[in-house]
């Protein structure tokens, strides 16, 4: 009863697989109660042959991932960590700017306004919500897939990790309330399929209508950025995005780097 209420109650696997069944993500849906990582688990039942569609999600990431071996810090039963096996016949930065979009979007769903950090954080009130990991890797048969790994704060709070909570938050502390998880991902995967189908089958320009969406919930652009690529630091103002989600970054001195990777500070 008390884990009802606090919003940590196992995932209702039942109520998410009759709100996915119309979609062509979350074909199958495989809940594991525990598991290290669901990229790394994705990424064994992709070189095996899943299909596009499957879904990994679990209640509890204890090695969850971020970019270049940074930690995925979670919070148990009180997040949505998910991947999706992706077998896209287009280019994997557009599941970048979709993904990030139907976070945002669905975290809006929950009454919280959304903004993305380029290329894919999507923050609420100034704050990280979401982490969104992509890889690339073939099969077993030599055949191209994307893992798309995301996990969303939902219930808990951070606040036990003061250098975690300035610049992370989760959506409950937020709005003020406890969120239904089962509907924010149903509500996300749903919108994620109608622009993953709009990718697929939209062509030139179903991929530009997705572009044009991520780039206007850009919070970055217009904005003073560093950029911290290794050793390598380009600082400027953030102007635009080119069709391929690069940043395009103008110095003082008039001149513009496209910037592909990399961490905006
Ligand atoms: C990301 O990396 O933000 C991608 C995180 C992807 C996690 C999902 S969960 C499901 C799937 N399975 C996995 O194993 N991973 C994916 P990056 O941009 O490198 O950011 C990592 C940084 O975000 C950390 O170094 C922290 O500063 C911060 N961070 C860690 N945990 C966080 C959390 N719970 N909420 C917000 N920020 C966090």
């Amino acid at each position: 009863m008390a884990a009802a209420q606090d919003g940590l109650a196992p995932l209702d696997v039942d109520a998410l697989r009759a709100a996915v069944a119309p979609l062509r993500l979350g074909r199958p849906v495989i809940y594991l109660p525990a598991v290290d990582s669901t990229n790394t688990y994705a990424t064994s039942l992709a070189r095996a042959g899943a299909t596009d569609g499957t879904l990994v999600i679990t209640d509890d990431q204890p090695a969850g991932r971020g970019r270049i071996g940074r930690k995925w810090r979670g919070l148990s039963r009180a997040q949505v960590l998910l991947s999706l096996v992706l077998r896209p016949n287009f280019p994997p930065y557009y599941l970048v700017m979709a993904s990030a979009l139907a976070v945002a979007e669905s975290v809006e769903t929950a009454g919280a306004a959304a903004g993305i950090k380029w290329p894919n954080d999507v923050l609420v009130a100034g704050r990280k919500v979401c982490g969104i990991l992509i890889e690339t890797a073939h099969d077993d048969q030599g055949a191209p897939f994307a893992i798309l790994g995301i996990g969303l704060n939902v219930n808990g709070s951070l606040r036990d990790d003061p250098a975690l909570a300035a610049q992370a938050t989760t959506l409950a502390d937020v709005v003020g309330h406890v969120v239904a998880r089962e509907a924010l991902a149903a509500a996300m995967l749903s919108r994620l399929d109608t622009l993953y189908a709009r990718l697929r089958t939209g062509g030139e320009a179903g991929r530009g209508a997705v572009w044009e969406a991520w780039r206007a919930r850009l919070l970055t652009l217009g904005t003073q950025v560093r950029i911290a690529q290794h050793a390598r630091e380009v600082v400027g103002i953030a102007e635009a995005v080119d069709t391929d989600g690069a940043l395009l970054v103008r110095h003082a001195d008039g001149g513009v780097t496209p910037i592909t990777w990399g961490d905006v500070h």
